[in-house]
């Protein structure tokens, strides 16, 4: 899979060089290249960003440095990736899909975001997704790029060590993860849950998906269905 990133702040994805993500850039699994959006502008102050029209606090990113690097960047089957507080929200289905696409580009914005004729103009031609890591606002699309490619990543197929890991997630499909135990068998007077000691797997597979289940009516009753 081949990944391009356009942002004012290239360092940031530094991070992608450590980890799993790391791991699978070294195996040439994914090939990722970062692109500072600053080369694309036209003055000497390289800057990127204007008042908006209309008025109101803040600036907004302007269109021709993105087109100049979209525009460079962009193939016929890639798919345009561009974080919004606006957006849909990224879920692990969206994940799903994103890992079987062969190009994905990712626009940062920041400022109070990019101007709305980049997002319509490559619409027109490519498969453009306002995405949103969740109901808060951040300075920029940087930080949810990480998150969604982390979310991507790790499922494509050799990217994560122990594949068997995911088949498990997806058997508790729409519910939160059951609980998790290590040694020792006794921490500071608790105890790990005798089922899970018994060598019983039928009765180990019944109590976890009890405890997935009451976990998300605690923490997540948006899951379940009325
Ligand atoms: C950008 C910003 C105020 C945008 C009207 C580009 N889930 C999620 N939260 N925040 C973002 C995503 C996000 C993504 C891209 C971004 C925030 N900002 C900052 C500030 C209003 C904004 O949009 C700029």
């Amino acid at each position: 899979m081949k990944i391009d990133i356009v942002t004012i702040f290239p360092d940031f994805f530094d991070v992608l060089e450590v980890s799993l993500i790391g791991k699978a850039l070294d195996k040439n699994l994914i090939d990722i290249s970062v692109h500072d959006l600053r080369e694309a502008a036209s003055d000497p102050h390289r800057s990127v960003d204007d008042t908006p029209y209309g008025g109101g606090a803040g600036m907004v990113m302007s269109p021709e440095p993105w087109g100049v690097t979209l525009d460079k960047v962009l193939t016929k089957d890639s798919v345009l990736v561009v974080p919004s507080p606006a957006g849909r929200v990224f879920t692990q289905a969206q994940a799903k899909e994103l890992a079987q696409k062969d190009h994905l580009v990712f626009a940062c914005g920041r400022y109070e975001g990019i101007d709305q004729r980049v997002i319509d103009h490559y619409s027109a031609s490519y498969t453009v997704l306002e995405l949103s890591l969740g109901d808060y606002v951040l300075n920029g699309g940087e930080v949810a790029v990480v998150a969604m490619l982390e979310a991507t990543l790790r499922l494509v197929p050799g990217v994560i060590g122990n594949p068997e890991s995911l088949t498990e997630e997806s058997h508790e499909e729409g519910l939160v993860e059951y609980p998790s135990y290590t040694k020792p068998r006794t921490w500071r007077g608790l105890d790990v849950p005798e089922v899970l000691l018994s060598g019983h797997h039928e009765q180990i597979r019944q109590w976890r998906h009890e405890q997935s289940v009451a976990r998300t009516k605690r923490m997540r009753p948006d899951l379940l269905p009325d």
